[in-house]
């Protein structure tokens, strides 16, 4: 397979690359592309050094896949080139998410949705991901009626110059600021801009694309998204509303049984998720899991992941093995 990685010198670029060589993506050609900006730059993979290309020698080179993780812009301008030459896109920015016409995909969820006319594909957000990998077969067995989230994401989520921002607070150094307000030793109640209804973008998009992924329109999903000094991975505290009944102990069933995730959770033992367990890892991992004791049909729950890896680098990549597997590139 001839593979693109459109915006290879950003963090995510860079994961999706970790990803590729670490899964044995059977990669025959790989183009790393990037802004005029890095062009010429030497990229190692497999411990081969690769030079960076622009996007117009990308498509002339005429890959089979492109993942993309260029931001919004690149991929508005850039996706349907690709796709009009024949490329299959696998988008990471937000760009074509809720498009009706293009798929959003979680592969352990909705993969079986893709077909050979589908040539951009989106990567959700990865907040939302981690939050529909662990919720999705509590809905197919339970049917979730109502998802009130917050959000307490890794700096790396924003990209390069968040960490250098919070290292450079760390060190004492001025710098470049990726916030309007210094991040360490504090809290940001503010993920992407805010909308006209005073939610974020990083909240709409949680609710609006766990909708569309889970395929349910009736779930009603609430968000506050929350920036904190950490690197590592996000961390969510979900409180769910289903319609069936249950035990604890039905659950406990049903998220191991879930793909993709892992349960971590024995609070006499003080085990529980956290960002520096998450790190590196493709698992979502799910724990304090209890009932929510002012309702009935109810619970709680705390999920932590990667939001580099499952949250992107790794949710692209198993798209891409997905239509490989069944012959759809
Ligand atoms: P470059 O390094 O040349 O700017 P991050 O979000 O971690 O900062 O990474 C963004 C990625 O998107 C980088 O690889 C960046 O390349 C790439 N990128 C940004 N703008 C463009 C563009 N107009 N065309 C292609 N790649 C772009
Ligand atoms: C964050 N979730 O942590 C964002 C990053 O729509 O893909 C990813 C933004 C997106 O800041």
């Amino acid at each position: 397979m001839k593979v693109a990685v459109v915006g290879a010198t950003g963090l995510v670029g860079g994961e999706i690359l970790k990803v590729l060589a670490e899964r044995n993506f059977p990669v025959t050609e790989l183009l790393l592309v990037a802004s005029e900006r890095s062009v010429g730059k030497q990229i190692a993979f497999k411990g081969k050094q690769l030079t960076v290309i622009g996007m117009q020698d990308a498509i002339a080179a005429a890959p089979q896949i492109a993942i993309f993780s260029a931001g919004g812009g690149t991929s508005t301008e850039w996706a349907p080139k690709f796709a009009e030459a024949g490329i299959v896109v696998i988008d990471n920015s937000s760009a074509w998410r809720m498009d009706p016409t293009k798929k959003l995909v979680v592969p352990e969820i909705n993969a079986k949705e893709l077909t050979k006319e589908d040539k951009i594909i989106a990567n959700p957000n990865c907040s939302t991901i981690q939050m529909v990998v662990a919720l999705n077969k509590l809905h197919e067995e339970l049917k979730a009626t109502r998802i009130v989230v917050s959000t307490y994401q890794s700096v790396t989520g924003t990209g390069v110059k968040a960490v250098e921002q919070m290292m450079n607070e760390r060190a004492g150094k001025t710098g470049e600021m990726a916030y309007p307000y210094p991040i360490d030793l504090n809290v940001l109640p503010h993920i992407d801009v805010f909308t006209d209804n005073g939610y974020t973008k990083e909240e709409m998009k949680m609710i609006l694309e766990t909708k569309k992924i889970m395929s349910d329109d009736s779930i009603r999903v609430t968000a506050t998204a929350v920036r904190i000094p950490v690197m590592g991975g996000h961390s969510e505290s979900v409180n769910v509303e289903f319609e069936k009944d249950f035990t604890l102990d039905e659950v406990y069933r049903i998220l191991n049984e879930t793909e993709g995730v892992k349960v971590v959770d024995d609070v006499k033992n003080l085990v529980y998720p956290m960002p520096k367990d998450a790190h590196g890892k493709d698992e979502v991992l799910v724990g304090r899991v209890r009932l929510d004791e002012t309702q009935p049909r109810t619970v709680n729950m705390w999920i932590v992941a990667d939001n580099l890896r499952k949250g992107a680098a790794t949710n692209a990549v198993q798209i891409a093995e997905y239509l490989m597997k069944h012959e759809l590139v």
